[in-house]
C-alpha cells in the first residue's frame, strides 16, 4: 500500500507504537525552537528538569513577541534566554532578528524532518515539507531532555489543490481563509492536513507556509505540503540547497478524508470580527470604512508579500484616516527591502515601520482606538487581542490590506481597477546570519532577573475531587480568553504567581480572587463548551489555574494543545459523556468526584454528582497511557525528571 506525506516522514522517526489513527505513537524529534513568551517557562523547566545540554540535534530560541521593554522585565528575560541557550546548547536568536517561524523557514528548516516548536504557528515549516507541530513548553523540554515527541496518531486529510490562484490579486492567505470558511475553527482538529494535487505547483514555499500557518485557526495537529522542485529552488535561494530531499505522496497513499479546492475559483475573502473562520469575500464588505491597517505578522512576511505592498504604496499616500503599520517578519526581510529601494516607498507612502516582531498581532502595541476597525494580514482576530477590547479587527491577505490602506476603506482587489505587479520570488535571498548567536563551549552562568520566578509543581492526584465550579464559559474559549496576552501581561510571563491574577480577566474580573478562595476549600473546577482552549499554545492557561487551584476542566470537547498543557500541568480534562449535561451544572455548583485513581487508570469513565442540585451526569477522559500516568503524578515534570535521571 502506498505512503502519503506524513506517513513517510513519521515512519522513518517512529521509536514507538504504530502509525494507524488513534494509536499513542512516539517519534524522535530533529529541532526544537522557543519563542520568548513561551520560552522562559519551557527553559526554566529544563533546568528544572536538570540535565546538562539539550539533547536533539538543533535548538534554538527566539526573541520576537516581547519587544516594548518598558521596563526592566523583557531585557532580563532576554538575557536568561541568551544564558540558557549558551549553557543548554541552542542557538539564539537576537531580538531584531524576526519572528521565530518566518527566520526558521529562511534558516533551519528542511523537508522531511520533524520540528517542535513552542507556539502554535509552528506549522509554517509545513511549507518546505518539515513536520512541525506547536506544543506546550514543558513538552517541548521534554523532548530536549531526550525523550521521544509522544502523540496520539491523528487523521490524515488530504487538501487536493486543483486549478491556479488568479495571481496577484488573490494570495495564500485568500486560500487559507476559503478553508477556514468552509472546515471552521474546529475542522482540523485531531487531523494532519497534508496538501496535494495539480494545484500545489502553482505555490512558492513562503505562498504554501502562509497556507500551513493558519492550519493552526482550523484546530490541526499541524499541515504539510510535499516538498518537490519550488523547494529545492527555495532552499538554493537561501543557499541551503544540500538539505533538500523530495517528499512526494505514493500514487496509491491513502487517506481518511479528501477535500477538493479549486484555487481558480477562489476570490479575495475576508475575516470579520472576532473570529478566524467568521470569514466572508471582502466584496460583501467592500466600502466598510478602515480607522488602521497592519501588514506583517508570522503569516504574510515574505519578501514577496511586502515588496508587493510596497509596489501598491508606490507613488501613493496612505488614506488621512488611516494608520498604516507594518512589521517585516524578519531581518532578512528587512533588509532585502532595504537594499531594493521598497522601504522607502513603503515610507514615502506614510507607512509607519515597526522593528521585526509580532507587535499589533499579540496586543504589544499598535492597539487600534476605541471602536476602532482594523484590518490585518495575520491570523488572529478574538476579541480584545488587539488591546482594545471594542475593536473591529479583521483578517485579509496583504493586497486587500494595502489597498484599504490607501483607499481609506475595504476594496476588493479584483474590482480595484488597478494592476498590481506579480512579484517574483528571489533567485537568492540576503543570508547574513549575524543575529543568531551559536551555543558556547565554554560554561555560562544562567541569569535571572528579579521577575523570574520558579514553575509552580501540582501535587499527585487525589482519589477524591470536591471543588467549586468557578467559571461556566461557552464554545470555542480560546486561550486568551483563559489568559490574555498584550502589554500589561506579557511581562509577566516568567512569574506564574503574578500572571496567575490576569486569568480570564477579560471575561471575569473576579476570578482569580474566587478560585483562590476556593483553593482553601478543595480547590476549583472549570466548565467549557466545545473546542475549549482554541488558539496559542501559551501553557501558562494550564499553569496559572493549576498555580490558582483549578484541578479539573470539564468540557464538550478541548483543543489540542491545551488539552496537552492541562494534562502536563495535572489538570484532569474531562468530557461530557451526554452535551446536554452541560446544563446540569452552574457557577457557584459544587462538584464531587470519588475514586479517581482506580477511575483513571481502569474505565476512564466518571460520575460527578452536583451536591448542589443533587443531580449525577456521567464525564469521561479519553487519556493514553503515558497521559494517565502523568495525571495521578501531578503532570509531565515530575514524570520527565524519574525518566531522564533514573
Ligand atoms: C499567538 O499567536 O497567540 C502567540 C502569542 O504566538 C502564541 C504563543 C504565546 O502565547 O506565547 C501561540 O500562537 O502559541
Ligand atoms: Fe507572533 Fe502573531 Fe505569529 Fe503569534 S501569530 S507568533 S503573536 S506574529
Amino acid at each position: 500500500m502506498g505512503k502519503n506525506v506524513v506517513e513517510k516522514i513519521l515512519e522513518s522517526h517512529l521509536v514507538s507504537g504504530k502509525l494507524k489513527e488513534g494509536e499513542l505513537i512516539g517519534v524522535r524529534v530533529d529541532q526544537v525552537y522557543t519563542q520568548d513568551a513561551t520560552g522562559t517557562m519551557t527553559w526554566l523547566e529544563f533546568e528544572a528538569i536538570g540535565i546538562d545540554k539539550v539533547r536533539v540535534p538543533l535548538a534554538v530560541s527566539y526573541v520576537d513577541h516581547n519587544m516594548l521593554q518598558s521596563n526592566f522585565m523583557n531585557a532580563d528575560d532576554h538575557l536568561f534566554l541568551q544564558t540558557a541557550a549558551a549553557k543548554f546548547g541552542a542557538y539564539f536568536s537576537k531580538p531584531g532578528n524576526g519572528i521565530s517561524h518566518q527566520v526558521h523557514l529562511e534558516r533551519f528548516a528542511a523537508p522531511g524532518l520533524i520540528a517542535l516548536g513552542t507556539d502554535s504557528h509552528t506549522p509554517t515549516g509545513g511549507g518546505i515539507g518539515m513536520l512541525a507541530i506547536g506544543v506546550g513548553g514543558l513538552e517541548a523540554a521534554s523532548v530536549m531532555a531526550g525523550l521521544p515527541f509522544e502523540f496520539t496518531m491523528p487523521k490524515v486529510l488530504k487538501i487536493n489543490l486543483l486549478g491556479k490562484l488568479k495571481k496577484p490579486y488573490v494570495t495564500a492567505m485568500d486560500v487559507i481563509l476559503t478553508l477556514l470558511k468552509m472546515l471552521t475553527v474546529k475542522g482540523g482538529v485531531g487531523k494532519i492536513l497534508e496538501y496535494g494535487g495539480p494545484g500545489v505547483k502553482a505555490l512558492s514555499v513562503t505562498e504554501r507556509a502562509t497556507i500551513t500557518n493558519m492550519g493552526a485557526e482550523l484546530g490541526a495537529t499541524t499541515s504539510i505540503f510535499p516538498s518537490d522542485e519550488l523547494t529545492l529552488k527555495f532552499l538554493k535561494s537561501q543557499g541551503r540547497g544540500y538539505q533538500w530531499v523530495e517528499i512526494q505522496a505514493d500514487e496509491d497513499a491513502e487517506y481518511a478524508e479528501i477535500i477538493e479546492l479549486n484555487l481558480s475559483e477562489i476570490e479575495p475573502m475576508i475575516a470579520k470580527p472576532h473570529s478566524p473562520d467568521n470569514v466572508v469575500p471582502v466584496r460583501e464588505v467592500a466600502g466598510l470604512k478602515v480607522n488602521q491597517v497592519c501588514i506583517g505578522s508570522c503569516t504574510n512576511s515574505s519578501y514577496k508579500s511586502m515588496k508587493t505592498v510596497a509596489s501598491i504604496l508606490r507613488g501613493n499616500t496612505v488614506h488621512e484616516d488611516v494608520n498604516l503599520l507594518i512589521n517585516p517578519g524578519s531581518k532578512q526581510v528587512y533588509e532585502m527591502l532595504v537594499s531594493d529601494g521598497s522601504l522607502k516607498e513603503l515610507i514615502s507612502a506614510g507607512a509607519r515601520i515597526l522593528e521585526s516582531s509580532c507587535g499589533p498581532c499579540i496586543g504589544m502595541g499598535g492597539a487600534p482606538g476605541s471602536g476602532q476597525v482594523s484590518v490585518r494580514s495575520y491570523n488572529r482576530n478574538f476579541k480584545g487581542r488587539s488591546g482594545t477590547k471594542d475593536a473591529e479587527v479583521y483578517l485579509a491577505s496583504q493586497i486587500t490590506c494595502a489597498l484599504a490602506a490607501i483607499n481609506g476603506e475595504l476594496v476588493n482587489p479584483l474590482d480595484a481597477g488597478i494592476s498590481i505587479e506579480d512579484i517574483p520570488e528571489p533567485d537568492s535571498f540576503l543570508v547574513n546570519d549575524n543575529l543568531i548567536i551559536p551555543p558556547k563551549k565554554d560554561k555560562t552562568k544562567i541569569i535571572k532577573g528579579p521577575n523570574i520566578k520558579e514553575v509552580p509543581v501540582k501535587e499527585p492526584l487525589e482519589d477524591t475531587i470536591k471543588a467549586e465550579v468557578i467559571i461556566k464559559l461557552g464554545d470555542n474559549i480560546t486561550t486568551d480568553d483563559i489568559l490574555p496576552a498584550g502589554s500589561q501581561v506579557l511581562p509577566f510571563r516568567s512569574n506564574i504567581p503574578m500572571i496567575s491574577t490576569f486569568t480570564f480577566k477579560n471575561i471575569d474580573e473576579t476570578f482569580a480572587e474566587r478560585a483562590l478562595k476556593a483553593k482553601q476549600h478543595g480547590g476549583g473546577i472549570i466548565v467549557g463548551g466545545e473546542n475549549y482552549g482554541q488558539g496559542s499554545s501559551r501553557e501558562h492557561a494550564a499553569i496559572a489555574p493549576m498555580y490558582l487551584g483549578i484541578k479539573v476542566v470539564i468540557a464538550k470537547s478541548f483543543a489540542r494543545i491545551h488539552r496537552a498543557n492541562l494534562i502536563n500541568f495535572g489538570i484532569l480534562p474531562l468530557i461530557f459523556a451526554n452535551s446536554d449535561d452541560y446544563e446540569k451544572v452552574e457557577q457557584g455548583d459544587l462538584l464531587e468526584i470519588k475514586n479517581l485513581l482506580d477511575r483513571v487508570t481502569n474505565s476512564q469513565k466518571y460520575i460527578i454528582v452536583n451536591l448542589n442540585k443533587n443531580v449525577e451526569f456521567e464525564v469521561f477522559s479519553n487519556l493514553n497511557a503515558k497521559e494517565t500516568e502523568l495525571i495521578i503524578q501531578g503532570g509531565l515534570l515530575p514524570y520527565v525528571r524519574n525518566k531522564v535521571l533514573s
